[in-house]
């Protein structure tokens, strides 16, 4: 849940959950699953929808619950958001609903990305999608006359080979728009596990120091340097999904994961398994047994969330404090706590630097880490535990100790100057249907389990409702082969050219025809024995939502 997760998605929300529900005039949803997976932000998304008028356009290929709410529901093919973004924009430009002014006073690189959209017409963008044109002009319709618009997303836009691409054109849109730096407006990741915002900001990413000071720049490099008393390299590291895949090619010897089960999470678990059997040592610090604990050589009892301190930064850049609430059980103790007793050991007999403040590991609580992570992290320069036990609701960057924090981005200017404009063209799945694999399987989450499952499958509540993995099948599909959910043939299996699950089928309309959807919550039927580990090259995320599957009755 912490750790090394950090590395999937990026960035951070430019706005704030209030502001986008109390004052978009829209809602662009788009790949995210808003009202399982982040319940409270879909909550208040849903009640501006109803009680304020809000429009709400949602692009997803499934029909989420969250359509049921929706003005317009663009029911994409997995994979081709660029496409749909640049017939969008095309519309936009066509009717002249951008802000020139906007896009004149803060904007650069706007002709050639101009070019890019032209060349992406309604027609070819329909056929590419299989969205009708009529949608897309009465989507382009309500952008342009119903400012500001907040674009909200999630993983069914991050997690493919052209994540970053999809990325940057979402960009593109609320530019082209000028929906940037104001309340109700933005581009905003919501972001996946409880600090996942917080592990990227304060360093759990293999390129930048807390606060997103790069590695390779070199003062950083002298500052921290001399704040903790130790040689520092200016290389950038590798990401989990390169980490793991190197220990076949003897380049990772030894393991340390905290809180993350890659033979639940990591795309394609045979090729896993093969890499845990070979690694050296493996050290996991986990709360429960998981399936990667039996290959462990050594475990590490963490404390859960409930029975430490400190703090947690939200989606919303919101540093919010955590106290613990229940004793850890047994030698469990918080992560900090056995990370500080490794670090102290490995400076075992070594002299440290008398003028490095930080060389010694010396901290009695998360409060003593929090003055030296303000004193290192402009971000965080101003947030202190006594700020926070007061209320005060800081959100980065918080400049300095009399500083509010800032609840919105990009007011007046972007962080680099002026925003650029990327044109983007269409890059098509690592994987695509084919005859032996006609079906595109698209993977993620349900409302009642977390990821692999180890907490979740631990809550007798849970597995009442939930107890087994559904596999999401169109009705025609599963009459065409004979599949019902209650007959005797309701089992499917789903084979890809990796390996094969067999699970329940769950006959419904959330998937159109030629699409099922799976998830990775139970070892014995985990999506991700299908998936492939084909990559993003920049952020080195895996295309999890898109695997050329076989479907048959089991
Ligand atoms: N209950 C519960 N809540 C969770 C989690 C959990 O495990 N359980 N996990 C948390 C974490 S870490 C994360 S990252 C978030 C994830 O939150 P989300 O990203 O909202 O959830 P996902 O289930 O990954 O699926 C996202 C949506 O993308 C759609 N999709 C699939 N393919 C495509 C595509 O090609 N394009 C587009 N535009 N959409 C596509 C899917 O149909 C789905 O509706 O959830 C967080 N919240
Ligand atoms: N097919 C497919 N695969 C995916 C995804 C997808 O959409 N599709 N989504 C990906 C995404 S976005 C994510 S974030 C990952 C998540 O994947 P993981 O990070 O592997 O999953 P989690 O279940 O969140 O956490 C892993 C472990 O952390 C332990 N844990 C919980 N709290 C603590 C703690 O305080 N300390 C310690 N030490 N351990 C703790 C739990 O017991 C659990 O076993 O999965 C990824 N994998
Ligand atoms: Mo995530």
């Amino acid at each position: 849940m912490a750790g090394l997760a950090a590395s999937f998605g990026s960035g951070a929300m430019s706005n704030s959950m209030d502001d986008i529900a109390g004052q978009a005039q829209a809602f662009f949803v788009i790949g995210s699953n808003t009202t399982e997976q982040h319940p409270v932000f879909g909550t208040m998304l849903r009640r501006a929808v109803r009680f304020r008028g809000a429009k709400l356009i949602v692009a997803d290929p499934r029909r989420i619950d969250l359509v049921d709410f929706a003005t317009l529901h663009l029911q994409q093919k997995p994979g081709t958001d660029i496409v749909l973004l640049n017939g969008l924009m095309h519309i936009i430009l066509q009717n002249g609903w951008e802000d020139e002014r906007f896009i004149a006073e803060r904007c650069e690189g706007f002709e050639e990305f101009k070019e890019t959209v032209m060349r992406y017409t309604p027609q070819m963008v329909s056929e590419t999608t299989s969205v009708p044109v009529e949608k897309l002009h009465q989507a382009a319709e309500i952008m342009g006359t119903h400012k500001p618009m907040a674009v909200m997303w999630a993983m069914g836009i991050t997690q493919h080979i052209s994540g970053v691409p999809n990325v940057l054109n979402l960009a593109n849109l609320q530019m082209l728009l000028g929906n940037m730096g104001i309340p109700g407006g933005g581009v905003n990741p919501l972001r996946g596990q409880n600090n996942v915002q917080g592990a990227c900001d304060l360093g759990g990413l293999p390129n930048v120091y807390p606060g997103y000071q790069k590695v390779t720049v070199a003062e950083h490099n002298r500052k921290f340097e001399a704040a903790w008393g130790a040689p520092l390299s200016d290389k950038i590291g590798a990401t989990v999904t390169e980490i793991i895949p190197d220990i076949l090619e003897g380049k990772t010897h030894a393991l340390y994961i905290l809180g993350e089960d890659p033979l639940m999470s990591d795309p394609d678990t045979a090729h896993i398994r093969k890499c845990m059997e070979a690694v050296d040592f493996l050290v996991l610090q986990e709360l429960f047994p998981s399936e990667t604990s039996h290959y462990a050589d050594v475990m590490l009892p963490g404390a859960s969330f409930a029975e430490k301190t400190g703090t947690f930064t939200n989606t919303e850049r919101r540093i919010q404090m955590v106290h613990k609430a229940v004793d850890p059980p047994g030698e469990a103790l918080p992560d900090w706590k056995i990370i500080t007793r490794l670090a102290k050991r490995m400076l075992h007999g070594r002299t440290l630097s008398p003028d490095a403040p930080y060389a010694g590991w010396e901290y009695s609580s998360t409060a003593d880490v929090m003055i030296e992570t303000a004193a290192l992290t402009p971000l965080y320069a101003g947030v202190t535990h006594e700020r926070l036990e007061r209320g005060e609701r800081l959100q980065w960057p918080v400049k300095a100790l009399d500083h509010p924090g800032t609840p919105i981005l990009h007011v007046g200017q972007f962080s680099r100057g002026k925003g650029i404009f990327h044109p983007i063209d269409h890059i098509p799945p690592a994987e695509e249907p084919d005859e032996d694999y006609p079906f595109v399987m698209s993977t993620g989450r349900v409302i009642y389990h977390w990821h692999g499952g180890q907490m979740t499958r631990r809550a007798q509540g849970l597995l009442e409702v939930y107890s087994e993995a559904l596999i999401e099948i169109n009705p025609d599909d599963a009459a065409r082969m004979g599949i019902t959910t209650n007959g005797s043939a309701q089992r499917v299996r789903v084979s890809s050219r990796r390996g094969s699950i067999e699970a329940q089928a769950w006959v419904t309309d959330r998937v159109p025809p030629g699409m099922v959807y799976a998830n990775f919550h139970f070892p014995d039927a985990s999506a991700n024995e299908l998936t492939q580990a084909a990559l993003d090259p920049v952020a080195k995320i895996p295309e999890y939502k898109v695997t050329a599957v076989h479907v048959e009755p089991a």
